[in-house]
């Protein structure tokens, strides 16, 4: 380990990711972490950026807060980064409760400063700061994720494999021994591996969707992980606009085909995350096997957009082609929705037909005609469009 490789690192040992539902128990490739680890020496005293998706979730903040920790030992400082917002409560309370510090992205703040980029549980794809670090020159250090390989950004290292989660990732590295050894009694490694548990539990829909290398994560986390702390993360009541939106969306659901669709009308920013919330309830009604909700959402700054989110138990269901495929993409070829396996979501940009400002009436007519537009192309891409009122 005498000379870090600075730029060229062979990726040839990295397994060729295989679509999600394929993967099994593999075993983490043994050098990944060594290779890390040798990255890290060369960089001491480095600052590096952390950056998330926009509407960060367990999995993602756990994941950049394992980042942190593992590169410290290396004299690296590392600053978790996210462009968007955080308003699902059980992540509000994940992040209050283990006193997790992230970085809400303002024009306020220079990304100049920042040695290099990483990007974790995301491949730059899902956060605006992908085109923001590009114009500061911040070049990317590393990729660590768990969905199918995107290929939009060229890090020295990468770490794309079909998992889980990308928590899995990180416990993978942390029971390797090559950046630390997790202590009991140090409460910033059990706040570690409780985010950790938290983000692998949440990501694979309480381990329903886990693999085999899931469970060793969690089996291997659990060793520090305090379960009081897990328990008040987990049990967040819902809130009032969250729970106005459930009501909404099951009052205007339609079924037909074991499709679910419900639009929830117009919402506030601060209710968005209600809208997966709402799709994963209607997803638990009998003989429904794909939930889709949407709503409009006005922003403060007066743009508005139409967002959406899909839930499936059906494994048949190709999610992310269905969604592009209904939705297609905006004049400047990108695509309105995707998603991954049994779970993805779409955002329409309202653009110059945003703000009605506080006129309801305006706005409900707007609704009125995205909504019916957005049920046809639903419907249709379904092939249950023939009934259709
Ligand atoms: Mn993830």
């Amino acid at each position: 380990m005498t000379q870090p490789a600075e730029v060229s690192v062979d990726r040839s040992d990295v397994p060729e990711p295989t679509p999600a539902e394929d993967a099994t128990a593999g075993e983490i490739p043994a050098d990944l972490p060594h290779l890390l680890r040798e990255l890290f020496s060369g960089r001491r005293g480095e600052s590096h950026v952390v950056a998330i998706q926009d509407y960060p979730d367990p999995d993602a903040i756990s994941s950049a807060l394992a980042y942190r920790e593992i590169a410290r030992p290396f004299g690296i400082e590392s600053d978790i980064v996210y462009d968007g917002l955080i308003s699902h409560p059980e992540n509000l309370a994940l992040v209050n409760l283990l006193e997790i510090e992230l970085i809400r992205f303002t024009e306020q703040i220079d990304l100049s400063r920042y040695d290099a980029a990483v990007f974790v549980d995301n491949q730059g794809t899902t956060t605006r700061l992908t085109g923001r670090l590009r114009n500061a020159g911040i070049p990317t250090f590393a990729v660590i994720d768990h969905h199918d390989p995107q290929d939009l950004l060229d890090p020295i290292f990468s770490d794309v494999r079909p998992l889980g989660a990308a928590a899995t990732q990180f416990a993978e590295y942390l029971a390797s021994g090559a950046f630390l050894e997790l202590d009991p009694g140090n409460s910033v490694h059990v706040s570690l591996a409780t985010a950790l548990l938290h983000g692998l539990h949440s990501e694979t829909s309480s381990l329903i969707r886990a693999t085999g290398s899931e469970y060793d994560a969690a089996a291997y986390l659990s060793q520090f992980a305090d379960r009081v702390l897990l328990e008040r993360v987990l049990c967040v009541q819902k809130s009032r606009g969250t729970m106005e939106t459930i009501h909404a969306a099951l009052g205007r659901r339609i079924l037909r085909g074991g499709l679910s669709l419900a639009g929830v009308g117009c919402l506030r920013w601060a209710d968005r995350d209600a809208i997966p919330q709402a799709a994963d309830f209607l997803l638990k009604e009998e003989n429904v096997k794909t939930a889709i909700v949407y709503g409009m959402l006005a922003e403060g700054n007066g743009s508005e957009s139409l967002i959406g989110s899909l839930r499936t138990n059906d494994a048949t269901l190709a999610v992310d082609a269905f969604l592009k495929s209904a939705l297609g993409m905006n004049s400047s070829g990108r695509y309105y929705g995707g998603g991954r396996l049994r779970a993805g979501g779409f955002e329409i940009e309202l653009d110059f037909l945003a703000g009605a400002g506080d006129d309801t009436d305006e706005r409900e007519e707007k609704w009125v005609i995205f909504d019916r537009q957005i049920r046809r192309k639903l419907f249709e891409a379904a092939g249950l469009d023939k009934k259709v009122e």
